[in-house]
């Protein structure tokens, strides 16, 4: 898209400063983003960026929770009495006429528009030290949220249900589509997955039962979601569209299920794929040190559950998809997801052997 383009998309916002140049920023495979950098010294940088409404369906509710999450983020940091804010929660900008609309749409497109926090480093993976402050920053997430007056949408349905997430796999099974069923790989990992899949779906049973409660979760808890300052510490959680109320394990899960990898989730070399469990403690202790006030016992007695639900349900996902015909997730080459749902396969295999140590970790910190 042309410059010109872009600066019309960007005058629609109450930004403050005269824009100097756009140029494209990082490398999501979901949104498309951009950097708006301003002529005044005095004045912020901004991040632009296209909203993938393939993906989220319904743009306008993503950034209703997100007008929510980051207002009610912010109340509570000013309540404490918090400094440099303005770098410890995201900040949109509204457009000109409309103070609460945090989205513009242009040839049917949805774009919106980040105040760009400065010095903030990303990192790709996490020593033990990095995962204890991510576990800690995730928690604080969580716990900040936890009071929040409005009810947020779900922004994907069904995002991190067990339950559907077999019943799509089942489906895909039954037609075949891409004529993939027949390969003995993928005999042997459903029979892997059909095997577990009662035990996989207890937190939508208790959810039922009324005993497990849904909070406002991230739901995308990698680390490259949130922004370190130089310090190794955590500045701020960000990639908000996924925001929605879910059982707590999602968060906790799905960091585990990246962080605590010893390989990236796409690696071939299965026999390389384990369980990692010095960053499982750190991240643990850093969650619940956060975390653990206002959990009920339910949750955290649930937790290495949590642990193996997560590359259980990532590996279900990516066995659907790749006998969909791979539809939802780019591919490199013609197997990549069906060795991405073999790799998460091991993870959980990894993790069921070092169950007795992840459950003994639990009640250690319980206890400490
Ligand atoms: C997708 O785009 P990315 O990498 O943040 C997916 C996650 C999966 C992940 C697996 C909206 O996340 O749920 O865990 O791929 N996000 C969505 O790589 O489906
Ligand atoms: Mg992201």
């Amino acid at each position: 898209m042309n410059e010109d383009k872009l600066r019309d998309i960007v005058s629609q916002f109450a930004i403050k400063g005269t824009v100097s140049k756009i140029e494209p920023l990082g490398a999501g495979l979901i949104n498309d983003t951009l950097r708006v950098i301003t002529e005044e010294a005095d004045c912020p940088n901004y991040v632009l960026q296209r909203v993938n409404d393939n993906v989220f369906p319904d743009v306008a509710m993503v950034m209703r929770n997100i007008y929510a999450v980051t207002t009610h983020i912010r109340t509570k940091l000013e309540a404490k009495e918090a400094t440099d804010i303005d770098r410890k929660v995201l900040t949109f900008i509204p457009v000109k006429d409309n103070k609460e609309q945090l989205y513009a749409v242009v040839d049917e497109q949805y774009w919106r528009i980040m105040v760009f926090i400065p010095d903030a480093i990303t990192k790709q993976a996490v020593n033990p030290e990095s995962s204890y402050a991510a576990g800690l920053a995730f928690g604080e997430f969580q716990s900040m949220l936890a009071d929040i007056p409005v009810e947020l949408g779900e922004t994907i349905k069904d995002f991190h249900n067990m339950e559907f997430r077999l019943q799509q796999l089942r489906e895909v099974v039954n037609a075949d589509p891409a004529g993939r069923l027949h390969e003995p790989q993928v005999q042997e990992l459903l029979a892997g997955i059909e095997a577990r899949a009662e035990e996989m779906c207890k937190a939508e049973r208790m959810g039922r039962e009324g005993v497990l409660p849904k909070r406002v979760c991230h739901c995308d808890t990698k680390v490259n979601n949130m922004l370190f300052d130089d310090k190794d510490q955590v500045l701020c959680v960000i990639d908000l569209d996924t925001v929605m109320p879910n059982f707590i394990f999602s968060d906790y899960g799905d960091f585990l299920r990246t962080g605590a990898n010893m390989v990236a989730e796409d690696c071939p070399e299965m026999d390389k794929v384990a369980f990692n469990m010095d960053i499982y403690k750190a991240f643990t202790k850093g969650y619940l040190k956060s975390a653990g006030q206002f959990l009920q016992p339910v949750e955290i007695e649930n937790l290495p559950y949590a642990v193996a639900l997560f590359p259980y349900m990532q590996c279900v996902r990516f066995l659907w998809d790749y006998l969909s015909g791979d539809k939802y997730w780019k591919c490199q080459y013609p197997t990549h997801n069906f060795v991405r749902a073999n790799n998460q396969y091991h993870l959980l295999l990894s993790i069921e052997k070092n169950y007795p140590a992840i459950k003994a970790f639990i009640d250690e910190c319980l206890q400490g």
